[in-house]
């Protein structure tokens, strides 16, 4: 297998709307963690799980915020981009999942499956729309072959040629290597060669097997996830990570799972973002009454930026969010609202109530008013430069 060492062009994010580089005047009990970062010394364990009990939760986001802006300045990126879920058809069940249906064995209304026509025509809704990115993710097909996902790329990459495709998780991309019964590496190649660019964070859940076991007996294990975009990064595919938090997990095992982010972004650079996902409790078999709270999100956002030093971004997720607590969030160590996001599936069948796109004038009012300044990027955080030639004149800035 060739490695490519990343260049990592995201990794040069200019702070180009500088902010004093001062730390924030903080509480007694934040100003150890203040004073560690400030000379560049590493939160640990203790320390993280030690900043999930501090009491004084608007400190840790002045701290946060300080710390996503000594990399970013006042910048927020965001994409114009868009999802296509092309099938929730699954041969897993996960207990915290509302998404997937079982194909001829499922009760419940919901299921389908879209055909390479069909996924190339919602690639060309979002290219037409002036988008940048396409967020490719479905369910475990049972009977789909190899080659519905090799032309599946192949086919978007030949139609629009400058689209971004961010597709498919680490769980999808085993499902695909299984059925060449190929290696990660070989199938990571295949998908590359026909067009892939990137990998989102999904299936990560939480980075515990028991826990996995319970809340999705059947996927691949915590090193598994993180062994494929190992290979994904080696082979100059980035990638996103995600938590699934808010269900049984422990504050300990949320730790242990950025620290496991951080110890594998360390070693490869290829993360670009990451993720917090807040459990949305509603259409599935998971006994837990309600996801976490707004001042629970907004910890984990901070705790996330500060633990994982090494992660570029951690993204603003509003589809999962909702509105008010996205804008918040940039409060607290957000430097990413992600995008449009034109037709998600997955948190709508969760019970998300948030709407299904937002144009990019709201992204820009709702980033703007909480004093960052909006910034267009695309899949890789290289900007976008738009001409006034409608939404198809764009250019990635030099
Ligand atoms: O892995 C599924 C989560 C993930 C529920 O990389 C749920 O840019 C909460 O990974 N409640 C898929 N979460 C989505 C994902 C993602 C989203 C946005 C951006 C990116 C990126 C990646 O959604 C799954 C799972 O953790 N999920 N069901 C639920 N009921």
């Amino acid at each position: 297998m060739s490695t490519v060492v990343l260049q990592a062009p995201w990794a040069r994010a200019a702070a180009d709307v500088s902010e004093p580089a001062q730390p924030p005047v903080v509480s007694a009990e934040l100003a150890p963690y203040r004073d560690k970062l400030a000379e560049g010394r590493r939160l640990t364990r203790e320390d993280g799980l030690a900043l999930f009990g501090v009491r004084d939760l608007l400190g840790l986001g002045r701290l946060a915020q300080w710390f996503a802006r000594r990399k970013h300045g006042r910048t927020v990126y965001y994409v114009n981009n868009g999802h296509i879920n092309y099938s929730n058809y699954c041969t897993l069940s996960c207990a915290f999942c509302s998404f997937y249906r079982r194909k001829g064995k499922d009760r419940r209304d919901g299921g389908y499956e879209m055909n390479l026509e069909q996924v190339f025509d919602e690639a060309g809704k979002i290219y037409a729309r002036g988008g940048t990115e396409a967020h490719v993710v479905g369910g475990l097909h049972p009977d789909f072959p190899f080659e519905y996902y090799t032309e599946m790329l192949r086919g978007i990459r030949a139609r629009y040629p400058k689209l971004g495709l961010k597709c498919f998780t680490a769980i999808e991309v085993y499902h695909i290597a299984g059925l060449k019964k190929l290696s990660v590496g070989e199938t990571l190649q295949a998908l590359k060669e026909a067009g892939l660019d990137s990998l989102p964070g999904g299936g990560a859940e939480i980075l515990d097997d028991r826990l996995r076991d319970v809340i999705c007996k059947g996927k691949e294990t915590s090193a598994e996830w993180l062994d494929l975009h190992r290979t994904a990064h080696r082979l100059g595919l980035p990638s996103n990570a995600t938590l699934l938090h808010g269900h049984y997990e422990t504050l300990e095992q949320r730790i242990d799972h950025l620290l496991q982010l951080r110890a594998l972004q360390d070693e490869t650079g290829g993360f670009l973002a990451f993720i917090p996902l807040s459990y949305h409790p509603e259409h599935n078999s998971l006994k837990v009454e309600h996801g976490p709270t707004g001042m629970q999100e907004l910890r984990m956002y901070a705790v996330s930026r500060l633990l994982l030093d090494n992660f570029p971004h951690v993204k603003s997720y509003w589809i999962m969010l909702g509105l008010a607590t996205a804008q918040l969030a940039l409060g607290y160590g957000a430097s990413d609202m992600d995008g449009t996001v034109l037709q998600e599936k997955i948190y709508h069948m969760a019970g998300a109530s948030t709407p299904q796109a937002l144009s990019v004038d709201e992204l820009h009012h709702l980033i703007e008013e909480t004093g960052g300044v909006p910034v267009e990027r695309n899949h890789l955080y290289r900007r976008i430069r738009r001409g006034s030639g409608g939404p198809l004149d764009w250019d990635i800035e030099a």
